[in-house]
């Protein structure tokens, strides 16, 4: 049984979800300043021409075990005008009340980011342009297994398999927690879809109490389609358990099968390296959500389009 983290891991979750709501009503009372961008002094800092001197020469980024943290450090070496930038990472939390202050001043601010996130609901922001391609295009959320799992149980892995949904099933479940848990929205998501959950459990036999442990990685993307997949197992008779871990853990934890499978992997680019880091040791079932994105993010006003518009250090 997996523990690593889950405390640490749990922590930085709950914070997410409580500074996403500050975040709400912050842009709720600033809407009224926004209206008057023609002026000459408004929106100064928007307007710099040396994005890179406002910004201090740094991204904004996440946790240090993100696929997208290894992915901008990456970018760091291979774009010769990123050269003097640095990525500083923290936490998702600490990234979006970043991106929220930005953006209620109107300065300037390079986060990495992705899709589906409240974020693009919240804000207008672009992902820059990455011509070459460190980001990838799109992105695909993946589910694994460990070896064995198909002959042990056998009902599980064909509804892990089976498993596939929409961003905007997995963006409902996410709204919704915002006004309950992802216990509940998940919940809410299986009784409302039982047409898509059929499609999954079709011809499956139930279970008697089997246990079985799904790893996810602690973000509210992976945590929704972890607790939508608990839902529908527990209909099945298992008896589930979640594990959060950072990235690496997670693909590790499947690899040497101490967990039972995942649908948190973000790939083909994302999490590239800890796929190939194992690959073999783990079986591979394919999407679970198609047309997911990574990249850098920024907020619309800001004139830039691509990340080769960002200016090198002096
Ligand atoms: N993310 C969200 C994760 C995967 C899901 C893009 C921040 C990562 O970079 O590992």
């Amino acid at each position: 049984m997996l523990t690593l983290n889950w405390k640490k891991l749990g922590i930085v979750t709950g914070l997410s979800l409580s500074l996403f709501a500050a975040g709400c009503s912050q842009n709720d009372t600033e809407d009224t300043t926004s209206g008057s961008d023609s002026g000459s002094s408004d929106g100064e800092a928007a307007e710099t021409t040396n994005v890179g001197e406002a910004v201090d020469y740094a991204i904004t980024g996440i946790e240090p075990g993100a696929g997208i943290t290894e992915k901008t450090d990456l970018a760091l070496e291979e774009y010769e005008n990123l050269s003097g930038w640095e990525q500083e990472t923290s936490s998702t939390a600490a990234m979006l009340t970043a991106l929220g202050d930005a953006i209620e001043n109107e300065e300037p601010i390079v986060v990495t980011g992705w899709s589906p996130h409240f974020m693009f609901a919240q804000y207008d922001l672009k992902y820059l342009e990455d011509p070459k391609g460190v980001y990838g295009e799109t992105e695909y959320i993946g589910t694994i297994a460990r070896q064995g799992l198909e002959e042990d149980m056998p009902e599980a892995y064909t509804i892990l398999d089976n498993f596939h949904w929409e961003p905007a099933d997995m963006e409902k479940v996410m709204l919704d927690a915002q006004e309950s848990d992802l216990e509940t929205a998940a919940q809410d998501w299986v009784d409302n879809n039982g047409d898509v959950v059929s499609e999954w459990t079709d011809g499956v036999d139930s279970v008697d109490g089997e246990s079985i442990e799904l790893v996810l990685t602690p973000w509210d993307t992976e945590r929704a389609s972890a607790n939508v997949a608990k839902v529908v197992l527990e209909q099945q008779g298992y008896d589930v358990t979640l594990t959060p871990v950072d990235p690496s853990v997670m693909f590790e934890a499947i690899a040497t099968g101490d967990g039972d499978a995942s649908l948190a992997p973000w790939l083909p680019v994302t999490h590239s390296s800890f796929y190939e880091k194992y690959e073999g040791q783990f079986v591979d079932l394919g999407e679970n959500l198609s047309g997911a994105k990574i990249g850098l993010v920024v907020p619309t006003y800001m004139d830039i389009d691509s990340i080769e518009d960002l200016e090198a250090a002096e």
